[in-house]
């Protein structure tokens, strides 16, 4: 067998997979729907200053887990802001 056909049987040994789309890891997705939009930041402005003691306070709106939701979790959704295509958690 010469090297043209060597590479040719190995390549009908390849098994083609079809092509998916690759979701991202998104900050912000807080009603894990897939994308980071007003919904979701309406969520987090609800908890916004609320801490661990507050009745009001979401560990889902506290990215950064300080246990405060707070303008560093804000920013962190501002971040990932009209991204869609998030992995679902
Ligand atoms: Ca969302
Ligand atoms: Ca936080």
């Amino acid at each position: 067998m010469d090297n043209y056909h060597r590479s040719a049987s190995w390549l009908g040994s390849l098994t083609i997979l079809p092509f998916r789309t690759v979701g991202i890891a998104c900050t912000g997705d807080i009603d894990h729907d897939g994308d980071v939009d007003g919904e979701d930041l309406a969520v987090l402005m609800n908890a916004y200053n609320a801490s661990s003691s507050d009745p009001g306070f979401d560990p889902d709106a506290d990215f950064n887990s300080d246990v405060q939701v707070d303008e560093t979790d804000v920013l962190m959704l501002m971040d990932y802001f009209g991204s869609t295509q998030c992995i679902i958690e």
